[in-house]
């Protein structure tokens, strides 16, 4: 690369051809204000904050000109020129500006630095007002400098071109673009504008804002499967503000409205805070003492009698020390497999498919590769709801040019900004991809040389593709013949074509078929492993979802994938744990309900998930859990689920614990409390712990860094994995086999992790979805996520997100709602086969005639009542996506 050398305070420094001023000055190990620019934004320059002296040439802006050979700048020597530039902004400004605490305002900072303190007998400039309307970004205009840092975060980080600058000269000032308040913006409240905003013109509400912060802590978001760096500020064990992390992290100082403001719910008044036991049908509190008793005898005794008569259902919301002991407790103490977790509802297709397309289980390159790609694939995913941060890279990488394609029936915020957006019928994507793998070897768009040397099972796809033409899929799909060309053709010709798909994909009677027919694509175009491409990457859901599978907390894996039938790993295990490993494979969850309602499950221990809330065929779980003559549920909250157990053990949250999450792309993240629980509430860990050792039994690795380190030991995949190195060096990715280990960001560099060293392509036919439409049923409902709301809601409805989005809607299109005779706001019914639900309606050209989309965030609607128990062939997932209702107004 080439580089310039100039002088900066007479020292020489290098960088590289490009760089500004202001590298070089950084470069020189000495710092300028930069009131209006952000290294990640545009520059415009516009502030003069940052102006240094270039001998021969005099003063210039540091942000905005180009480093030349031989030129001498001169910083300590041009104070001056800043600080006139930061005198003149501060006399625009109330007095007030420089009370902001300086960690919240660069201006204030500044000045403190440039001895610039508020003029003597300023005259107030006439107040411009407050809007506070929205409950996350609070907008003080008087505080406003109009360097447009929040416009272009705005619009270059979010994507969402909410804000722009009006008035004139020194009444400039950010506004909505809409005119109006805030809170009737699109703001899609990501708080990028807050996180930039130099002066606190822009910030998150709270009196404690106005105090200074007196700790910060690094930990990772614990809602969605990005894992987003975040630093939590306190002050007397209260949050003040979470921000995003910057550079290194995966989300690079961007977040969204969940890890970034969605936290009120630590100190909601109905959080649980002491143990309860059902007493004559009523749950009353109980000491940690009694309950944790109660429940060790109560399990001891079926230690002894049947340990196949206990289940437990471990937490994608935990920590994976929590995960592993977990599974620990269930093999080591009760002498059984029946462990599961909520992948088995989410991504458990993913696991199995790309296990068996390409040896792991998990996605195949880091998210970063994403800067590389020309042409992404998204299929069945909404990242611009579900995965925030992830959505808004997408679109930019659109926005510079990156070619889109979009494979979802709904039309998203993405496939509204997509090259070619296929809008297959829920529940035909296998036909859609094999009929997109029919045109690539159709066109000549396939790569031989990599098909030959690195997978197998070509020939058999080849017959098997026959059957698939365009036309073919059209009448199956509902995909237009032309677009499926053009999608495959877009793919086939791209340089660093990547895939990254979601539920969409999975969560079908033939998700796995799914999983296995979208990977052939990049086998097909050799875009994968020892290819260049951008991969086969699942947006997986959980913040910890990756981390309690890769733990073993599911019922045929121990920890780091090993094969329960494997002798060898069991062996390993029982060594570690000093207790036989059983070796016949667990009940799935699906199965555990069935158990439970067959009679043969005598305890359920369910930690971290409101199955009553979010499994499908909301009736028969509640038979199972009625059935089930003791349910032990940890939880914040007293869910559906926890008000139907037996024994209730109140948990604390991931901002109060610590420990490591495994994000979506395979990233071990540190995370680590920032406040602690309220009294009386324990973690997952601890209270595991204490029902073993009421058990008489030792799960050993009393603390989190322990439990680490011990499934280090026993599974050879993060065998260089501790809580040490992390602190030391930030997040690695898995496989990390020893301590000197970098990591794996990119799987299958030199070949798959399969047996022999081959990629299996998969000849799997379409067929059709469990669920069917009919004249009594004659809408398809797909249900997914919005948003403002997380899951079951149990966090985000006890956040201000509730004022973002009160309840929940079924969205049906206009040409359906007006045949219904409905109205946008009616309430109407919804039932299914299994089940009916309550909603309002909401009228939007995003669904296709016929079909109804809903989220499942608000247990009250009961949209898990109506889904029903058809199930993923291979792996149990349930077919969330394909429901057919009626819809009738409410009576
Ligand atoms: N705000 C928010 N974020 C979340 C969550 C949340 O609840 N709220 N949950 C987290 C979790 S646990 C998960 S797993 C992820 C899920 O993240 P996503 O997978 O993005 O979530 P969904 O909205 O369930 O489904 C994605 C898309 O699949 C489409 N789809 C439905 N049927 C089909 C089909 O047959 N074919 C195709 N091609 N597409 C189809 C739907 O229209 C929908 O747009 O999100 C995580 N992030
Ligand atoms: N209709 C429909 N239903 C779906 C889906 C869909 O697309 N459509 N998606 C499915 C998917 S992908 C998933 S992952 C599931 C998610 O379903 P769940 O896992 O049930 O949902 P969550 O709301 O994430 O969390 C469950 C509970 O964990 C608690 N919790 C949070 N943190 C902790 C912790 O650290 N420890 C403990 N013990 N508890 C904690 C919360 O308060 C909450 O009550 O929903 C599934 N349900
Ligand atoms: S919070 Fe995000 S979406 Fe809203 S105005 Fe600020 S940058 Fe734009
Ligand atoms: S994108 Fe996901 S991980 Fe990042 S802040 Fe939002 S919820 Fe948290
Ligand atoms: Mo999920």
């Amino acid at each position: 690369m080439a580089v310039v050398k100039l002088v900066v305070d007479g020292r020489l420094v290098e960088v590289a051809a490009g760089a500004t001023l202001l590298d070089a000055v950084r470069a020189a190990g000495l710092a300028l204000p930069t009131l209006c620019h952000d290294d990640r934004l545009t520059t415009v320059a516009s502030c003069r904050t940052c102006l240094v002296d270039i001998t021969g040439r005099g003063p210039a802006a540091a942000c905005s000109t180009l480093a030349e050979d031989g030129l001498r700048v001169a910083v300590e020597a041009s104070r001056a020129l800043r600080r006139d530039a930061l005198r003149a902004i501060v006399a625009g400004l109330p007095t007030r500006a420089l009370d902001v605490p300086a960690d919240r305002s660069e201006l204030a900072r500044q000045c403190a630095g440039y001895g610039v303190t508020a003029p003597l007998g300023a005259v107030t400039p006439p107040e411009r007002g407050l809007d506070h309307s929205h409950p996350y970004v609070k907008l003080d205009r008087d505080l406003c400098i109009a360097c447009g840092r929040c416009v272009r975060a705005c619009a270059e980080i979010q994507g969402t071109f909410v804000l722009t600058l009006t008035g004139r000269g020194a009444g400039t000032v950010v506004a909505p673009g809409t005119g109006g308040p805030w809170a009737e913006s699109d703001c899609v409240s990501c708080g990028a504008c807050v996180d930039t905003c130099p002066t606190g013109a822009l910030s998150e509400p709270g009196l404690l804002n106005m105090l200074p912060i007196e700790r910060q802590t690094r930990t990772t978001c614990g809602y969605c499967g990005v894992g987003c760096s975040l630093e939590v500020s306190t002050r007397d064990n209260v949050i003040m503000t979470v921000r995003p992390a910057g550079e290194g992290s995966v989300n690079r100082g961007h977040a969204c409205v969940k890890g970034r403001f969605a936290h009120g719910f630590l100190g909601s008044t109905d959080r649980l805070t002491t143990p309860l036991i059902r007493r004559n049908g009523t749950l009353a509190p109980a000491s940690w003492e009694a309950a944790t008793g109660y429940v060790a005898a109560r399990l001891a005794g079926i230690r002894d009698a049947d340990p196949g008569g206990f289940a437990v259902i471990s937490s994608a919301r935990a920590t994976n020390e929590e995960n592993y002991l977990a599974q620990k407790f269930a093999r080591a103490v009760m002498g059984t497999n029946n462990v599961d977790n909520c992948a088995r509802l989410c991504h458990a297709p993913s696991a199995a498919g790309l296990a068996a397309t390409f040896g792991l289980g998990g996605g195949t390159n880091a998210f970063d590769d994403l800067d590389r790609c020309d042409v992404i694939l998204l299929v069945g995913a909404n990242p611009t709801a579900a995965h925030p941060v992830v959505g808004s890279r997408i679109f930019q990488r659109v926005m510079d040019g990156a070619r889109l394609v979009v494979v979802d029936p709904r039309r998203t915020f993405l496939a509204r900004h997509a090259d070619v957006h296929l809008r297959p019928r829920p529940g035909t994507n296998v036909a859609v991809f094999n009929g997109l793998a029919h045109v690539l070897v159709r066109e000549g768009l396939v790569d031989s040389a990599f098909l030959e040397t690195h997978t197998n099972g070509y020939d058999e796809l080849l017959g098997l593709l026959e059957d698939y033409p365009p036309e073919r899929v059209a009448e199956i799909s509902g995909v237009p013949a032309h677009d499926l060309v053009r999608a495959a053709v877009m793919y086939g010709r791209a340089l660093v074509p990547a895939i990254f798909y979601g539920l969409g994909v999975t969560e079908h009677r033939h998700g796995t078929d799914g999983v296995r027919t979208l990977s052939n694509l990049a086998l097909l175009r050799g875009a994968v492993g020892p290819g260049t491409g951008g991969g086969v990457n699942p947006l997986r859901g959980q913040n910890n979802v990756q981390g309690a599978s890769d733990m073993g907390a599911l019922p045929d894996l121990l920890p780091g994938y090993q094969k329960i039938l494997d002798p060898a790993a069991r062996t390993r295990c029982a060594e570690a744990w000093r207790a036989d490993v059983p070796s016949r494979p667990g009940l799935r969850i699906p199965q555990m309900f069935a158990a439970a309602r067959d009679g043969a499950l005598q305890a359920l221990w369910v930690i971290g998930e409101d199955v009553l809330a979010t499994d499908p065929d909301s009736a028969s779980v509640r038979a199972a859990l009625a059935a089930c003559p003791l349910v032990i549920c940890n939880d914040l909250f007293l869910s559906p689920t926890a008000a139907a157990a037996d024994v209730v053990f109140p948990v604390a949250a991931w901002l109060e614990k610590n420990g490591t999450f495994v994000n979506f792309d395979r990233r071990f993240q540190r995370v680590r409390a920032a406040v602690a629980p309220p009294a009386g509430v324990r973690t997952d860990f601890a209270v595991l712990h204490a029902v073993a050792a009421g058990m008489g039994a030792d799960l050993g690795c009393p603390t989190p860094e322990e439990a680490m380190a011990e499934c280090a030991s026993v599974a050879p995949l993060f065998g260089g994995i501790t809580h040490a190195r992390l602190d030391r060096d930030g997040p690695l990715h898995w496989p990390c086999g020893s301590a000197v280990s970098p990591g794996t960001p990119r799987l299958y560099q030199d070949r798959f992790a399969t047996p022999d060293g081959l990629a299996h392509l998969a000849a799997r036919p379409y067929l059709p979805p469990g669920e069917q439409c009919d004249a009594a049923y004659p809408y398809l409902l797909v249900t997914g996520r919005r948003a403002e709301h997380y899951n079951s809601g149990s966090m985000t409805r006890r956040t201000d997100n509730l004022v973002l989005l009160t309840d929940e809607t079924i969205d049906v299109g206009p040409g359906d709602a007006a045949a219904l005779g409905l109205h946008e706001g009616d309430t109407v019914r919804l039932d299914s086969r299994h089940g009916m639900a309550v909603l309002r309606l909401r009228i939007t050209d995003e669904v296709e005639p016929g079909q109804v989309f809903a989220g499942f965030h608000f247990p009250g609607a009961t949209v898990n009542s109506l889904t029903s128990a058809v199930e993923d062939e291979v792996t149990g997932c349930p077919e969330y996506k394909v429901t057919a209702v009626r819809i009738s107004a409410h009576a």
